[in-house]
């Protein structure tokens, strides 16, 4: 009986014009049986699967106290000695498996006892304050799912590059913890400070000056990711969030926060994270600015000629993506894809794009628009904007993948 229904279903759907695709595709409804991306079969009786016989033999012996991957699956960060990089291309969705969270250590990894943990803030404040882990934990939570990025996010150089190793220097995690401005009300922050020195406790003790308008937006001290404690990696048992912004002045393993009028000038702060400065002006902005990737197709996956579902994120740090084009032929037209809900501000915003590729080898690109209307630009805007100043920092060129008369795609260098 139910096979037949089934055959029924099949016949009933066997014509889909494109209209009804592409409606069916925007109001996400389920695909049709007979689908135009996969091969009809013919369902009967005679043909069902045989369940095998003991399906519980097959999964596994049954309840356990932690789960793990599918052994078919193999998602890996690609690391070296002091970074690694997501696998952007492996994700479906927005929320990095925080296992495969980007790192980018400057002395390594250290191992904090959550029970003598402590955060001191001083300097301009009425009440210098030590914060245990717990006391931290007793103060109003809040739950905020935003990106981080690293400064240096961008390789290029050759046609054999993955996502990953072009821009997987930026994940997304839903991170919870205080507002540091609650803590500033805690200890009196001083009206008049105007900066704040951020300070690690890993072997590099890495520090950083924030202006204290972030911590006054949304700066937060975040003890857990996606649900659970932050991962050693990324700063265990707290580091310092600051939405938007570079990932260096996020500072791991943070214990130290002191309040003061000027910017601390520190060793981080002169010699690796110096920028490019016209008229005295840094010509970089702490925030990251809006960019995108295409994540499918890409290099070193192959397509059919066919419809074809470009998908990729986009995100900005300053606030939410208004919209993200997309051209399939090298640049000429481009067409609005579709976002999906929720978009959020300063967050990886998923994009899909419906395609119909005809075979002939063309280029296809993404190009991201934020809420304050920054088009991210072309790697040549890019070096015309900043002359001979173009340093490795805040690099956002619109990226392009070949597609190849065979359906294979290769990064397209410039
Ligand atoms: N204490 C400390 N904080 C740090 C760093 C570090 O080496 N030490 N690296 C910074 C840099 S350069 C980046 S990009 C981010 C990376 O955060 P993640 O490793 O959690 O992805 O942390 C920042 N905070
Ligand atoms: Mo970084």
């Amino acid at each position: 009986m139910k096979a037949q229904k089934k055959d029924k279903q099949v016949i009933k759907s066997n014509k889909i014009s494109r209209r009804t695709l592409l409606g069916s595709m925007v109001a996400a409804a389920v695909l049709p049986v007979n689908s135009i991306f996969a091969k009809h079969v013919q369902t009967g009786p005679h043909i069902a699967p045989e369940p095998p016989e003991d399906p519980t033999k097959a999964i596994g012996p049954g309840p356990s106290a932690q789960g793990k991957r599918s052994t078919f699956e193999h998602p890996v960060r690609k690391f070296s000695e002091t970074s690694s990089r997501s696998p952007l291309q492996d994700f479906h969705s927005t929320i990095t498996p925080s296992d495969l969270h980007y790192e980018r250590h400057h002395a390594g990894v250290p191992a904090i006892d959550p029970q003598k943990y402590e955060l001191l803030i001083h300097g301009m404040v009425e009440r210098p304050m030590k914060f245990t882990l717990a006391e931290l934990k007793r103060f109003p939570a809040v739950s905020r799912i935003c990106f981080l990025e690293c400064a240096g996010n961008f390789r290029g150089g050759k046609e054999e590059l993955t996502p990953q190793e072009i821009l997987g220097l930026t994940s997304q995690s839903e991170w919870t913890g205080v507002m540091l401005s609650t803590l500033f009300r805690e200890v009196g922050a001083d009206p008049k400070a105007l900066w704040f020195l951020a300070e690690g406790s890993d072997a590099a003790v890495m520090t950083r000056s924030v202006p204290v308008k972030k911590a006054w937006d949304d700066a937060m001290i975040v003890y857990a990711q996606n649900g659970e404690a932050i991962r050693p990696e990324q700063g265990y048992p707290v580091r310092l969030l600051l939405p938007g912004w570079e990932g260096n002045m996020n500072i791991k393993w943070l214990r130290r926060i002191e309040l003061s009028d000027e910017p601390y000038m520190t060793r981080e702060e002169t010699s690796k994270y110096t920028y490019p400065v016209k008229d005295r002006i840094r010509m970089f902005s702490f925030e990251m600015d809006a960019r995108s990737i295409i994540t499918f197709p890409s290099y070193p996956q192959k397509i059919m000629p066919g419809w074809v579902e470009i998908r990729g994120i986009a995100w900005s740090g300053r606030g939410k993506i208004e919209k993200v084009e997309v051209s399939t032929d090298a640049g000429k037209t481009w067409q609005d894809a579709r976002l999906q809900d929720p978009v959020l501000s300063k967050a990886h915003t998923y994009f899909r794009h419906l395609w119909q590729w005809d075979g002939n080898p063309t280029e296809i690109l993404s190009r991201a628009v934020d809420e304050t209307g920054y088009v991210q630009p072309t790697l040549r805007q890019l070096a015309e904007a900043r002359g001979t100043a173009v340093g490795g920092y805040h690099m956002n060129p619109i990226t392009s993948w070949q597609i190849k008369t065979d359906g294979s795609t290769l990064f397209k260098p410039e």
